[in-house]
């Protein structure tokens, strides 16, 4: 994907969570920062109580948005109507950065030109946003001295996925709220260290540090370094290793620090397919539902019993020191895939007679060198470094280099930054006669994903111990059914009974399920249409009923 989208390709955020302090608009859109980022949400609110202003745009009545000077509550899967509208309004209204636009931009008459129709009275019909509501918004968004967009997983979890971030870039570019402080495009990443898992090659098509297994150059590089001669190619994401296992493409299956068989959607397809799997091997730190079908599971370890380092969302290295030591005969995950490699480099070797070097450490320190050496992002990071306290942020290119704080200042990567022309799409599945309500799934404070872990703790178990689904008083008056009573959800794949929380929460025709649940998983109803483009499933719409348990 070329401009913007390439520099923020990573997913990391642009500007840092010091920042968000010093905005003057904070634009927070599905994100449920209050549960999900604690501490982010706490940047955010310290800002409103400097004086920024807050607008939030989230279907539900979450809680940061009690402290908005807006909040505009959109039908689910309809952000690039509103974001086209408020760039509509600020074209209009001759809000943008004229000078921005013309020196670091390119594509904007094709933008103007594609936002057009998106009048707020249009926008209004798509999403529900009150019109004057999104002319407001856009005019305190446009007029701000620094301006910052922070999302999360309402706005990638869709087919339109992609669709929707780029516009949130091209809102951001419009207004030259990009390579300043306390502005920027700030994608919240979940996990401690999904961003360092990205960053270390994570993903189907690149080497550590986001370099292209396609290019020649980089390909040799890592020849020399490691001595193998394999062929890579771009693989096969996530989402699509299931339906390969179902046809039969994919044979074996290792899978690390991750339950499908929770957080896959369709889950009953998903099992479907990852029954065909000749071999499964999962290295998890308890027995999850997915390493309950494997052949082998290998046991890892927690935080808590590693050294290591975690790579937070705004390109932060940090280290992570081990308080007790492995529990039984767990190991630290860099130990077992080492151990794993090595014999399969014997055995590599005894066929080919060349063996891939490397695999001999014997600290993640050592581990961090031969990323250091490999990877220029990460080229002046070291554990001398990270052990003075330095508090380093990728890019850090040399020993020398102090790290970087905020993205794109003075120049994008690919030096212009791409405005891109986008429409409104539909979402894959919409409400019809036979399942009426829209679903949407995300996570509650009191519990992490799948529970592996947190379902473990009696204090969390005390908070919330039983699925739920978020449903408005007007759809319950409907169906008849009465307070915390117990209820069945239907979708076109699965079914699950849980309890009926009536609340303001959720606007009438929506209800919200969380997704930590065995249970009751959400995703045994959810749909895996995906992003054509990222291949994220749309978590956060699909069609349902709900009946009443005769
Ligand atoms: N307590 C806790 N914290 C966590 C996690 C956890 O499991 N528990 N998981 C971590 C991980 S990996 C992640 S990725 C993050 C996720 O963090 P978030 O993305 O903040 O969490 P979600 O609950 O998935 O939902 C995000 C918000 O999207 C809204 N939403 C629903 N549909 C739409 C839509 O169509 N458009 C828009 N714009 N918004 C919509 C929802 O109402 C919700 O407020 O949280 C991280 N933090
Ligand atoms: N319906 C719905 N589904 C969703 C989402 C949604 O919003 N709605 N969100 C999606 C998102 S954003 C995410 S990130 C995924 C999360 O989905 P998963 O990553 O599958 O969920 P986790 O429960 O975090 O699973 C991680 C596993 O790693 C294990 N583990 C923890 N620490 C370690 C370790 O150090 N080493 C090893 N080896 N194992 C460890 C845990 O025990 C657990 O079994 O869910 C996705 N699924
Ligand atoms: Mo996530």
């Amino acid at each position: 994907m070329a401009g913007l989208a390439a520099a923020f390709g990573s997913g990391a955020m642009t500007n840092s969570i010091p920042e968000l302090e010093e905005a003057d608009c904070i634009l927070v859109t599905g994100s449920n920062t209050t549960e999900a980022h604690p501490l982010v949400a706490t940047r955010i609110l310290r800002a409103v109580e400097k004086g920024a202003r807050l607008i939030v745009v989230d279907p539900r009545d979450i809680q940061i948005a009690r402290f908005a000077t807006l909040h505009l509550r959109q039908r689910p899967g309809s952000d690039v109507a509103w974001l086209n509208g408020m760039m509509n309004v600020i074209i209009n209204e001759g809000l943008e950065d004229k000078e921005f636009i013309a020196g670091r931009t390119e594509g904007f008459e094709e933008l103007k030109a594609a936002v057009a129709e998106y009048t707020p009275e249009r926008v209004e019909t798509i999403t529900g946003i009150p019109a004057d509501e999104l002319r407001q918004t856009a005019r305190i968004y446009a007029g701000a001295e620094s301006a910052a967009i922070v999302y999360a997983m309402g706005i990638t979890q869709h087919t339109t996925g992609v669709d929707n971030v780029l516009s949130c870039a091209n809102l951001a570019m419009l207004t030259g709220n990009v390579g300043r402080p306390s502005t920027g495009v700030n994608p919240l990443r979940g996990q401690n260290n999904v961003q360092g898992a990205c960053d270390m090659g994570a993903l189907p098509n690149v080497y550590p540090g986001y370099q292209s297994v396609a290019s020649p150059e980089i390909r040799q590089k890592f020849e020399r370094a490691w001595g193998s001669t394999s062929d890579l190619k771009a693989g096969l994401t996530v989402t699509e290793m299931i339906d390969a296992a179902g046809d039969g493409r994919l044979r074996a299956l290792y899978v690390m620090a991750e339950n499908p068989m929770l957080s896959d959607p369709d889950i009953n397809h998903a099992r479907e397919c990852l029954k065909q799997i000749d071999f499964l091997v999962v290295q998890d730190v308890f027995l999850s539902e997915t390493a309950e079908l494997a052949h082998v599971v290998l046991p890892g370890v927690s935080f808590a019993e590693k050294d290591g380092t975690f790579t937070a969302t705004d390109r932060r290295v940090q280290l992570v020191r081990k308080a007790i030591e492995p529990l039984g005969e767990a190991r630290p995950d860099w130990e077992i895939i080492c151990d794993l490699a090595k014999q399969l480099t014997d055995h590599a070797s005894r066929i080919t007679h060349h063996a891939p070097r490397g695999w001999d450490y014997s600290h993640p320190s050592e581990i961090m060198a031969e990323i250091a050496a490999l990877t220029p992002i990460y080229g002046g990071i070291s554990y001398e470094r990270l052990e003075a306290g330095e508090a380093l942020q990728w890019p850090v290119p040399s020993p020398d280099h102090p790290g970087t704080p905020y993205l794109h200042k003075g120049q994008f990567s690919r030096g212009k930054g791409r405005f891109h022309a986008v429409s409104f799409k539909e979402p894959a599945e919409l409400p019809d006669e036979e399942f009426p309500l829209m679903l949407t799934t995300g996570r509650i404070m009191f519990h992490f994903h799948t529970g592996t872990m947190t379902r473990r703790s009696e204090k969390l178990e005390q908070e919330v111990s039983e699925a739920y689904v978020e449903i408005s008083a007007q759809d319950a008056n409907a169906l008849g059914i009465g307070k915390s009573e117990r209820v069945r959800i239907v979708s076109r794949r699965g079914e699950i009974e849980a309890r009926a929380w009536v609340t303001r929460r959720v606007p009438p025709g929506v209800v919200f399920i969380p997704f930590h649940f065995a249970e009751a998983a959400a995703n045994a109803l959810t749909h895996a249409a995906l992003d054509p483009v990222a291949k994220i499933p749309e978590y956060k719409v699909c069609a349902i009923r709900v009946e009443r348990i005769a």
